[in-house]
């Protein structure tokens, strides 16, 4: 066992009634990012995703597909594994909630509610949306052309059926103590906002069984009931590290939680119904829940009816994948919601990984290979400007680490690149091309200078674009063992007299094709 601190980030669970969009790419992506900084911080890393494959909803989307359900979720939970593959993401585990582990935790999490005196039978009557999978009371609904709709937009549909509840109402004031005692359960802080107003508001008991179909986890001694899909899911955070079994390795190591991510449509489940549950259950409650914003298309926002989902496969294919990877993590705060557009994203791969950083590398490694042999260059004494300019590189591990630990990845970013920009003004002012002829001592030390803030640019780079910037490692022969963060400015400096591979660029332009007028 690993004397590394622990981190356990997750991902939703998506559901399989849908081929991945973009949306479902941007969640894991923000969590492979975070999860490759923690590894390379020298952390204890369970990266864990899956699918949510139970509920009306997907039962429903089998049945237009015309097979059974569970011939239906092993085919579209399928495109989900694949594009966490496609995607170069380094997720540890994929659960699935039709897996047999998963059911046996269900139930348990169920017994143990019940014996907590939180679960009673009753009946349900109010409105249900099958889209959203969740209960709607009448004063959240809106009437739109004679029907009901709820606030994400989804139709409702008016249940009555006997149904088990679990006593929410009860748990109103110990999770606003929680969230008091635990100011960072919920970021953003906008978002914690929300959260706290919804449930000084008051709550509702919650219905958590449903009888009127039968695609789910069966309740544990009344075969009439299946689990609510909610219920369900979220207890699979739990299931992937070997509850029931509390003494689990890795239940022991990684609960609870230190990151579900999510997206904002879905935090009133993870904030608000998930502690609760917990709490009932007498289990430890996550660290946190951090809800980030939606994506529309060229101002429009995503459906399918409106033709305009964006598939990430696509963008991969025409951009690159890292360029996609590098423009989610830094168009858009983390958090805010965010415009997708074809310019904006040609216009940082362009600009910002082309020019800035794929340029400033390329120069700088060209001229190593062109005047010192190919090898790292034998620098002199430091002066001011080199010292200055690798102080700023070196210090960008203590000021990234406290962006990624918010889960501010433009943040992360913004810092690494104007570093990336220091780095090209010192390549202005010192003129290495003119050294050449001038002063090749002087030279030396400039490149040698540039050349280990390229490493240490790179190092911290790694988790946004790790294809590229493995390569551009590759070239600064900075070997597998020495890509840590250990190995993170002066510890890790490049040995002069090591040989360099020929260089080549490793963020091409885009340059769009000539449309005709
Ligand atoms: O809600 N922009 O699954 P889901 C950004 N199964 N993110 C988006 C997005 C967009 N336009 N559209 C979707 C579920 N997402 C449940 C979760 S967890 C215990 C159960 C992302 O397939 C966002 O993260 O509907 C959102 O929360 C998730 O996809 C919803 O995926």
């Amino acid at each position: 066992m690993s004397d590394n601190k622990p981190f356990y980030i997750t991902t939703p669970i998506y559901y399989v009634n849908d081929v991945p969009h973009i949306g479902h790419a941007y969640t894991t992506l923000a969590c492979d990012v975070l999860a490759r900084f923690k590894r390379l911080d020298g952390f204890d890393v369970k990266f864990l995703t899956g699918t949510d494959e139970h509920g009306q909803k997907v039962e429903k989307s089998a049945e237009t597909a015309g097979i059974d359900p569970q011939a239906f979720t092993d085919k579209v939970s399928q495109n989900f594994r694949d594009l966490a593959v496609s995607m170069n993401f380094t997720n540890d585990d994929f659960i699935r909630t039709t897996e047999e582990r998963h059911k046996i935790a269900c139930q348990d999490i169920w017994k143990r509610l019940i014996d907590a005196g939180d679960i009673y039978l009753d009946k349900y009557a109010g409105w249900y949306s099958v889209r959203d999978e969740a209960f709607y009371a009448e004063g959240e609904l809106e009437d739109k052309d004679g029907k009901k709709i709820a606030p994400s937009g989804a139709e409702v549909d008016w249940v009555e059926e006997p149904s088990y509840f679990f006593k929410l109402s009860a748990w109103q004031d110990r999770l606003l103590e929680f969230y008091d005692n635990n100011p960072e359960f919920i970021l953003p802080l906008t978002r914690r906002n929300e959260v706290t107003s919804f449930v000084e508001g008051g709550l509702q008991d919650l219905s958590v069984s449903r009888t009127s179909f039968k695609w789910g986890v069966q309740v544990p001694g009344d075969d009439d009931h299946i689990m609510y899909v909610w219920l369900d899911a979220l207890t699979n955070y739990i299931t992937a590290i070997g509850f029931p079994d509390t003494d689990h390795e890795e239940y022991q190591k990684y609960w609870p939680a230190d990151v579900h991510m999510v997206g904002k449509d879905i935090l009133r489940f993870h904030a608000v119904y998930w502690p609760a549950f917990l709490m009932a259950a007498g289990l430890e409650t996550p660290k946190r829940v951090f809800a980030h914003g939606w994506w529309t298309n060229e101002g429009e926002k995503i459906s399918k009816s409106l033709g305009n989902v964006i598939d990430p496969l696509e963008l991969m294919e025409t951009y690159g994948l890292d360029q996609m990877r590098y423009f989610l993590m830094r168009e858009v705060p983390f958090g805010n919601d965010g415009d997708f557009s074809r310019s904006a994203m040609v216009q940082r791969m362009n600009g910002e990984l082309a020019n800035d950083f794929g340029n400033l590398a390329q120069r700088v490694l060209s001229m190593i290979n062109k005047n010192c042999d190919g090898k790292i260059p034998e620098p002199g004494t430091f002066s001011e400007d080199d010292t200055a300019l690798l102080a700023g590189v070196d210090g960008l591990l203590e000021v990234v680490r406290e962006a990624m630990d918010a889960q501010s990845f433009h943040t992360a970013l913004e810092k690494i690149w104007s570093e990336i920009r220091a780095a090209n003004s010192y390549v202005d002012r010192q003129a290495p091309w003119t050294l050449k002829k001038e002063d090749p001592d002087r030279m030396k030390t400039v490149l040698y200078v540039l050349a280990d803030a390229i490493r240490g640019l790179a190092l911290i780079t790694q988790p946004f674009v790790p294809e590229a910037i493995g390569k551009m490692l590759d070239q600064l022969s900075v070997g597998e063992g020495n890509r840590d963060f250990v190995s993170f400015g002066k510890a890790g400096r490049l040995a002069p007299g090591t040989e360099l591979p020929k260089p080549e660029g490793v963020f091409p332009r885009h340059v769009e094709e000539e449309t005709a007028a």
